[in-house]
This record gives C-alpha cells, structure tokens and sequence, in this order.
C-alpha cells in the first residue's frame, strides 16, 4: 500500500451527508427519490476507458487506489445517491482459484471452465477472502474515505446461481445451457458448487460491511435462464441463507448489519417470494410493471429501478417524460431509482445527468404537491 495509513482505518470513517440511500431502503420517508445506476462506473465514460486504457480490468479491480479512482468517476459528474465500490462478479470464482481473463470487446472468459461434477475438486474450498480478496476490501476502506461521507457506497456480489452460470458455460451465453444441464443432470453436484458459492459469498459480503460498505447488493443477473421451478430449488434457498447470515455474521462481529438489495433479472415469475426472502431492497429489470410489482410486494420491501436502459438514447426532454412516468407508477416512498439493468457504453453521458436530475425535480415536485393537497 502506497498510501498513507490512516486512509485503510475503518474506525474514523468522514460523517454520511447524503442517507436518502439509507432511509429509502429502510422503508422510511424521503424527501426525494434517490438514485443510482448500475455500471455508473464503466466505458460510457470517457475517463474510465482512458484508465482502461493503460491498465488491465482485473489490474483495476486489485489495485485499491484505481478501483477507488474509478468509483468516484461518476460521483464527481452526476448528483448520484450512492456510489457503487468498483469490482466485478467474478473475483468470486478467482477466489475459488479459477482463471478469468477479460477479453476486449468479448467480455470474461474462463480458460477452464467446470466441464463435469468431478471437476469441483479443483476448487479451493476453504477460501480466506482477507486473503484471496483483501483487495476489495482496502479499496471499500479507501474509498469510504475518499468520498468524504458525500454518498453512502455500496458493495456487492454475484449470487451463487449466477457465478455458476459463468464458472460451467465459461462467459457470457445466449442460452447458459450447459449449466442448466447441470441443474438436470448433476443435480447433486450443482448444489454442492451452490453450497461452495454461497459459503464464500456469505464471507465477502460481511467483509465487505466490516470494511465500510454501507449498502449490499446481491446480483443474480441470470435469474432469466431458470423458471419458477428451478428459481425455487436452485437460486432462491441460496438467496436466502446469504442475507440471512450475513446480517448474524455482521452482527456477531459487534457492527450494524447494512440494508441488502437483490436484483434478479428476469425473475418476474419471483417478485413475491423475493419480497419475503430477508432482503430490504428488490431490483427490478425494465420488463417488470412498477405497479403490478407493489400490488405483489404490499410495501413489504423497498423497490429498485427499473428504467429501459435504452431510454438513455432519447432526447433529453423525452427522458424527462419517461422518468416522469416511471415516478408516477412507483410512488416517490419506497422507491430507489435506478435503470433496469446495466448502462450501455454508447450512452451519452450527458443524458445520464439528465436522468439523475429528471428524479430528484421531479420526485420532489410530486412530495412537494401531495404535502399541499394534504
Ligand atoms: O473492459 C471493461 O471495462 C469491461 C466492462 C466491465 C465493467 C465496467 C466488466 C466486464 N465489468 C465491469 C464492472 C462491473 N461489473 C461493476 C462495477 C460497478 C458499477 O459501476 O456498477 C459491476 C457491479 C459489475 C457486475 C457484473 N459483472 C455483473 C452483474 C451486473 C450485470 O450486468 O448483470 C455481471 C453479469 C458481470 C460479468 C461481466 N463482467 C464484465 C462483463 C462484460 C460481464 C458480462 C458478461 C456477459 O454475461 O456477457
């Protein structure tokens, strides 16, 4: 570490100006919506592809300094709610001593990918994520301190599910079949490597908190390859026990446990049963109607998203119109802003401000209306 010490001390974090993050996901009143987005910090920016540039993506992730350089990107541009710690999902199957290599305009790719339930032998099992993933941690520390308490930072981990998506089909997929061969055929093996997963996970989410990350999300960004059926037995258990234990691990190590979102694409067939599932937060993907996904939740959790990411290519003006709807649909309580899914790279930026500036006017303009009516 290159920096001073003091800036890798979690006792004396700078105050939290901002905690509509916080409230909001807690269920409690806010003045205006908050607002985030995922991938804020990526290649849309002009100044994330210049560090990219000159330095590897894993490089990125390992070296807290330029992780936490990253992160701050979007948080010096935009008015944002939160800032999400920079990393990627699959520093977890590193951890288990896979290879991941990020290949320019491809995306990951695994040189090994798990081929048969004999190949779960190769994984490490009783991983030390201090160690293999202490990393994450010093650049949660970092950048707790670097963002001088402007916005709470939220950290995060692919949900066992999905690791296991990349880890056997070995990157990204149309289909994600031979997982889901697995999940037919090797029956017992997939829930031995979800076990495997889910153990691991528990461990960097309740590092993660103990290294200053105020929020969590859980991302099982594949939930759309499974049905209702296999949600059930394969994803959903495993959810579960994640936000169950981190909390107890949290608060075994003498530390508040921290509000956790799920976000599961494509799991509009799970809405219900993710609302009972111990998470504060449920994200939503675009194809899901706000108000169909209140009538099922009946307030029991706060919701996340879900603009099209693709309406950040309309006018700016057009944008207004969207969120405005969007606002309108979700409620401005119990509601945290954000897109449907990750941000594309060609979006314009300055369409982005006009998306975080569309939530806060006017979700402040419908509070500020009903307060008169009222
Ligand atoms: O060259 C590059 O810069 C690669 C682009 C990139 C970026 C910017 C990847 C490769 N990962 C990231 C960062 C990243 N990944 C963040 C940063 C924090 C933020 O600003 O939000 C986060 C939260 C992730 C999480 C992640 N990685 C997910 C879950 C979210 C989602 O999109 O559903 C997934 C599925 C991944 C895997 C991954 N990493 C990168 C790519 C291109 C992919 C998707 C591969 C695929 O399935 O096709």
């Amino acid at each position: 570490m290159t920096l001073p010490e003091h800036l890798y001390s979690t006792n004396n974090f700078p105050e939290l100006k901002n905690d509509l993050m916080l409230r909001a996901a807690r269920g409690e009143k806010t003045e205006r919506v908050p607002v985030w987005v995922m991938r804020q910090a990526g290649r849309y920016l002009e100044e994330f592809r210049a560090m990219r540039a000159e330095n590897e993506f894993f490089k990125v992730c390992q070296t807290p300094e330029l992780a936490c350089e990253v992160t701050l990107q979007p948080i010096r541009r935009f008015q944002l709610d939160a800032a999400i710690i920079f990393s990627d999902i699959l520093v977890v199957p590193q951890a288990l001593g896979m290879t991941v290599e990020m290949i320019p305009g491809k995306g990951p790719s695994f040189p090994e990918p798990l081929k048969l339930p004999e190949d779960l032998s190769k994984l490490d099992k009783d991983v030390d994520v201090n160690k293999t993933l202490g990393y994450v941690f010093d650049a949660i520390t970092l950048t707790r301190h670097k963002l001088e308490g402007k916005v709470p930072l939220i950290g995060f981990s692919g949900a066992p599910w999905t690791l296991m998506c990349y880890m056997i089909e070995g990157g990204g997929s149309e289909s994600m079949s031979k997982p889901k061969q697995w999940l037919y055929q090797y029956e017992e093996a997939s829930h031995q490597l979800l076990n495997i997963l889910t153990k691991v996970i528990i461990d960097y989410l309740v590092g993660q908190v103990i290294a200053g990350a105020q929020l969590l999300q859980v991302f099982e960004s594949h939930a759309g390859h499974l049905c209702a059926r296999t949600f059930n037995t394969f994803a959903l258990p495993y959810l579960s026990i994640i936000a169950r234990q981190v909390e107890e691990k949290v608060r075994a190590q003498g530390k508040e446990p921290v509000p956790m979102i799920i976000f599961a694409k494509g799991a509009h067939y799970a809405i219900e049963d993710l609302a009972q599932s111990g998470y504060e937060v449920v994200g939503l993907d675009w194809t899901v109607n706000p108000k169909t996904a209140r009538h099922q939740t009946q307030g029991k959790v706060t919701l996340q998203g879900n603009m099209d990411p693709g309406a950040l290519y309309a006018s700016k003006e057009e944008i207004r119109t969207i969120v405005r709807e969007m606002l309108e649909q979700f409620g401005t309580q119990q509601h945290i802003a954000n897109l449907g899914h990750g941000i594309y790279p060609t979006i314009d930026p300055d369409h982005v401000e006009a998306f975080v500036d569309a939530v806060h006017s006017i979700s402040e303009e419908i509070n500020l209306d009903s307060k008169k009516k009222n």
